[in-house]
């Protein structure tokens, strides 16, 4: 009961990223200074010992409970350019993208997803409460939230890396100049823990701005309450494109290595092979020069590989093998959201981005698709 009470207390508190003052947006600057790598793991932002326990309880398959509902909860971030942006309940973005395909493979809508806005502080309890279904919020992959938090990280659908941003007359040149710097750093996050670790290895110190959302960030670099900003390279890019604040720069340090991608519950294993496999048919299909505008009437000709993904090889049970409702999921995928090539242009080259290793991996890049058979 008092688990129960303290996790709607929790989410009822946290899950409105856009409601909170920026004065309660605004915490404490000690805080993060203290923490170590040791307690990364157990960092009071990643969910308590009883959140795993809640689970990891009997929650039963989300894929069924999903069919049932006829809707994909899909928690998102909703303030991010680029990857989730809620537009007056109108949501666009990378992450989006892969809520609709899930829901378009297993619901053969996609349409039929609810959206929830979930800050870095809350989405890992959303997750394990089973407030949501899966959780595609720009969300890195580490062995602490695959391990200990009882989640389970599908597949990297953007590698990313932690960057540094400033204003443009300011006199760093790159990290390593900015001993005793102010540091807007988003609590809740793998950044506010590689920032600890960065500055430790270049043995120079720096003052921790906590803050909770993109909104007091922008307060709080403008006002001058920090001389810097440091996220994710791509949260980076999505503040830049819309900062109004003056003219800004991000360093060209790579601080970390941040693989984002949707992350389900430990246990749930027909759901995640489902999200897993959506993702990889975005790739799967720009590797056969599959996109939306093609994937109806593509002619697989003799190419038992295309013909199978795209459902049409004869008694072919690959599909609901994984536990898609039929074998044509994926072609509902495509027309959804398109190939990933399609989903990058429409979604991150608008904020400035290149692929870097958002590539497949026949171009250079680290998309390597496993056999569709
Ligand atoms: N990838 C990192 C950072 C994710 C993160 O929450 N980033 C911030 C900065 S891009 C964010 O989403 N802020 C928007 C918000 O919380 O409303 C993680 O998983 O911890």
């Amino acid at each position: 009961m008092v688990l129960l009470l303290a996790l709607a207390l929790f989410g009822a508190a946290c899950t409105s990223g856009d409601d909170e003052g920026s004065d309660d947006a605004t915490e404490s600057s000690d805080s993060g200074d203290e923490a170590t790598p040791d307690d990364e793991a157990a960092a009071a932002d990643e969910g308590s010992e009883e959140d795993v326990a809640a689970a990891t309880g009997a929650e039963g398959s989300t894929l069924q409970a999903v069919q049932d509902a006829g809707v994909l909860r899909c928690g998102v971030n909703g303030q991010l350019n680029g990857f989730s942006l809620n537009e007056g309940g109108e949501y666009s973005g990378l992450d989006v993208d892969y809520c609709r395909g899930v829901a378009a493979a297993i619901l053969g809508d996609p349409d039929a997803v609810e959206y929830v806005d979930l800050t870095a502080e809350t989405r890992f309890t959303a997750l394990q409460s089973g407030e949501v279904d899966v959780l595609i919020r720009n969300g890195t992959w580490s062995a602490a939230r695959d391990g200990e938090l009882g989640l389970d990280w599908t597949v990297t659908a953007y590698y990313d890396g932690q960057g540094m941003l400033v204003n443009d007359d300011d006199p760093a040149q790159s990290v390593a100049d900015m001993d005793g710097y102010l540091i807007c750093v988003q609590t809740g996050t793998t950044t506010e823990l590689n920032l600890e670790t960065y500055f430790a290895n270049l043995g120079i110190s720096y003052e921790p701005v906590n803050v909770v959302d993109e909104a007091a960030v922008t307060e709080n670099f403008s006002s001058g309450a920090c001389d810097a900003y440091t996220t994710d390279r791509s949260g980076l890019a999505s503040f830049a494109a819309t900062y109004t604040g003056g003219e800004i720069r991000i360093l060209e340090d790579v601080m970390s290595k941040e693989p984002l991608g949707p992350a389900t519950r430990e246990g749930d294993e027909d759901f995640f092979d489902v999200v897993q496999w959506v993702v990889f048919a975005t790739f799967q299909a720009e590797e056969f020069g599959i996109d939306s505008t093609n994937v109806a009437s593509f002619d697989a000709g003799d190419n038992a590989d295309i013909a199978r993904f795209l459902g049409q090889e004869e008694g072919q049970t690959v599909g609901t093998g994984l536990g898609f409702p039929d074998e044509e999921w994926a072609v509902r995928v495509i027309e959804a959201i398109g190939n990933y090539q399609e989903i990058f242009d429409r979604n991150i080259v608008p904020i400035g981005l290149d692929e870097g290793l958002n590539q497949l991996w026949t171009e250079g890049g680290l998309h390597y698709p496993p056999p569709y058979r």
